[in-house]
């Protein structure tokens, strides 16, 4: 079996992966080694800045991703601040800041991108969107971070309530995992 490893330190990412990559006979293996999560405008430039600093202190081909829920009533927030706001607070924070805000004002989209580093080769970026409504209820006991919150479009149901695989179907993150694998199969 083939294996590649993961730089993450989130495990319900590692889960992600490791199932949709479990389809192609090829095993995840987590290196949670952690880089300098920088301060900027985009999700690519964290990504990025952290596959260089990655690269020179480990020497086989890996990927890590860089993720964020955005907002559009909130212009886009917390976006690259997700880990930091999750931290601070959480869900159930971000539902208050929603209150006031019905139907299409509560819409929102997930990005996640992924950036993989091959042996003497460039980083390659690839990026999965998922977009939907921020629920008014925290509900579901599956996934991590944002999950409860998030109903993407055409369904009822948060990620939460939904199980690994059905999740990787809808998600910013089965997106990009897909991107991935098809650049690794060529
Ligand atoms: P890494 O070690 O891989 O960096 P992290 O937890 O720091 O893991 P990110 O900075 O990429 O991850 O993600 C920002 C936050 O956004 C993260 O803490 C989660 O709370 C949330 N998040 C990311 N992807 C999510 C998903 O698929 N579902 C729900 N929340 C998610």
């Amino acid at each position: 079996m083939k294996t590649l490893y993961f730089i993450t330190g989130n495990k319900g990412k590692l889960l992600e992966a490791k199932k949709r990559f479990s389809k192609i006979n090829f095993e995840i293996i987590q290196k949670d080694i952690g880089y300098p999560e920088i301060q900027a405008d985009s999700l690519e430039e964290v990504a990025l800045f952290g596959v260089n600093d990655i690269q020179k202190r480990f020497d086989k081909p890996f990927f890590l991703e860089d993720a964020g829920l955005f907002i559009d009533s909130l212009n886009g927030f917390p976006g690259v601040y997700s880990a930091y706001v999750f931290y601070k607070i959480g869900c159930s924070g971000i539902l208050k800041l929603m209150e006031k805000y019905e139907g299409n004002k509560r819409k929102a989209c997930f990005r996640s991108v992924i950036v993989y580093k091959g042996l003497n080769k460039d980083p390659e970026i690839f990026i999965g969107e998922s977009y939907g409504l921020i629920s008014k209820i925290s509900i579901g006991d599956y996934g991590f971070g944002y999950d409860p919150i998030f109903i993407p479009e055409n369904e009822k149901r948060t990620f939460a309530q939904m199980e690994t695989d059905e999740k990787n179907r809808f998600s910013h993150r089965g997106k990009s995992l897909n991107k991935l694998i098809n650049y690794i199969k060529n």
